[in-house]
């Protein structure tokens, strides 16, 4: 019998189980599906962790989620389209939820489609290998509680291992003698750390606009964002500042290439993640950025080099959890035989198209948009279910607007959902005042 290995059990890998699912619901004749997961549980980021650095078996930490963290996008833009927030809660819910939220709405439809049979928990992937003569993958898999390995032949490998997980370290002349903590992103856990402290904070995306938020929220004295190229230009709450790129440190006073002067206490470095797979031989090792339209995927999913292995999930994401679910479906249906495959050529003409678009973003409008066509690309011909993606484009256009407008109360508004219409009723507090990030708290409807 075929079978497939898929490795790792976060979000994507969950579609994918879950996509294969489907079809044999449906009467198809799915071939043998595994999961190696390496943490003891389902989930990838959203399975939060308060550990840092090296897990209890020596690993390197997969969780890069921090407490109190809040969806950064509206959840009607990251919709299952076969699984409604309004059926997993019972209840219309509002529109950024927080994570505890949305960790149990990813493992709501993952336990109602029974995959977790699928799943080998503990088992971390160490090696994978094509054996070209016979045609296979071989997968060597450590039980990590026995430490005890052994290879297993696949006749597909989807890798869906996520690529937030290990840190980007720049280093910068005196962070050797600053005489407070240095630490990256990765390991930013609780916010309430940094209370009665004046923050650096070097970066401009998304991590370094949110625990720079959530920072203030939970009572630094003041945060400073350093960015490198280009700030990010919010209308931010007092204590929040803007300055540019780090030249040096000397003791604890930060010194900025325009020459102003920071006294700071401690350092997030907010500086992105490495796509990182040491456990893939190199003639399949994806390298990349974190770019909207990763080299040598074809459709953003199939290995040129080999399609029998598939990558999810490896692209900067605005869309997250409906963009694996249709590479999850597109990579199941080349699985199942139900999409041909072009010639290498072809493939590699496709992606040069798309790669050739993505130079000419010159923003976040423009980013929209080019991965709203790459869901559209995708989805055409397969059988996931319609959803309103037009309607999700535009919201993600509308919540930029709202960043702009207000960078602290974006996440009070309201949006529809692409899939079912319902529009998120208002939270009964505020973003900004509310500390309580628990489920039951965000789904009370009380005042
Ligand atoms: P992951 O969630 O990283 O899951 C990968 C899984 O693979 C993990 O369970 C890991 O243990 C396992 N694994 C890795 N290596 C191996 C191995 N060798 N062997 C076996 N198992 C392995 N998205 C949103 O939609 N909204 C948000 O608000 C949002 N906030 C974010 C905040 C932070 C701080 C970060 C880092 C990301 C955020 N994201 C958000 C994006 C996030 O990438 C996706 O939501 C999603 O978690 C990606 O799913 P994934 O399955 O591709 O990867
Ligand atoms: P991103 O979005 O990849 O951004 C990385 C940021 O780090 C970006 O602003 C970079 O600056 C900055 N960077 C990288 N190297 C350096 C150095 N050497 N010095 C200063 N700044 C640097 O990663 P994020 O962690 O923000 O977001 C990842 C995901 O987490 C995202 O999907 C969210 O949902 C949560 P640049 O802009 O290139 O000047």
């Amino acid at each position: 019998m075929t079978r497939v290995a898929v490795i790792g059990a976060g979000p994507s890998g969950l579609a994918q189980l879950h996509a294969f699912e489907e079809a044999r619901r449906n009467g198809a004749r799915v071939p043998e599906i595994v999961c190696f997961e390496k943490q003891s549980d389902w989930g990838g980021l959203w399975n939060y962790t308060w550990r840092t650095g090296l897990d209890e078996y020596g690993d390197p930490v997969h969780g890069s989620m921090y407490r109190y963290l809040w969806s950064n996008g509206p959840k009607e833009c990251l919709e299952f389209a076969d699984y409604s927030f309004d059926e997993h809660f019972g209840k219309p819910i509002p529109s950024f939820p927080p994570r505890e939220v949305l960790f149990d709405y990813i493992t709501g439809r993952a336990k109602k489609s029974n995959i977790r049979q699928h799943i080998q928990f503990e088992s971390a992937v160490r090696w994978i290998s094509f054996d070209s003569a016979r045609g296979v993958f071989q997968v060597t898999v450590e039980s990590r509680p026995t430490a005890s390995t052994r290879v297993e032949e696949f006749d597909h490998v989807i890798v869906a291992t996520g690529h937030f997980s290990t840190p980007n370290v720049p280093e910068y002349p005196g962070f050797a003698t600053f005489p407070g903590r240095v630490m990256h992103a990765h390991d930013f856990r609780d916010a309430q750390e940094f209370a009665g402290k004046d923050l650096l904070v070097l970066g401009s995306s998304y991590s370094a606009e949110d625990i720079a938020l959530q920072s203030k929220k939970y009572g630094a004295r003041s945060v400073t964002i350093s960015y490198r190229n280009a700030p990010m230009g919010f209308d931010w709450p007092e204590g929040i500042c803007e300055v540019p790129r780090l030249d040096r440190v000397e003791g604890r006073t930060a010194h900025f290439v325009d020459g102003s002067t920071r006294t700071v206490d401690a350092i997030v470095l907010c500086t992105g993640y490495r796509h990182w797979f040491p456990f893939i031989e190199d003639s399949l090792r994806l390298r990349t950025d974190n770019v909207l339209y990763p080299p040598n995927l074809y459709k953003g999913v199939v290995w040129t080099g080999n399609p029998k292995l598939m990558y999810l999930g490896m692209q900067d994401q605005y869309y997250t959890f409906t963009m694996f679910d249709a590479q999850a479906w597109f990579a199941r249906d080349v699985v199942l035989g139900r999409i041909e495959l072009p010639s290498r050529e072809e493939m590699e003409a496709d992606i040069a198209v798309w790669r050739k678009r993505q130079e000419t973003l010159d923003g976040p409008a423009a980013d929209i948009d080019f991965q709203t066509d790459y869901m559209r690309d995708l989805l055409r011909g397969l059988d996931y279910p319609q959803f309103d993606l037009d309607l999700a484009r535009e919201h993600f256009h509308t919540w930029e607007h709202h960043k702009v407008e207000s960078i602290t109360g974006y996440r009070d508004r309201s949006f529809s959902s692409p899939c079912t219409g319902t529009v998120g009723p208002v939270h009964h507090t505020a973003w900004w005042d509310e500390l309580d990030d628990s489920l039951a708290t965000f789904l009370r409807t009380d005042s």
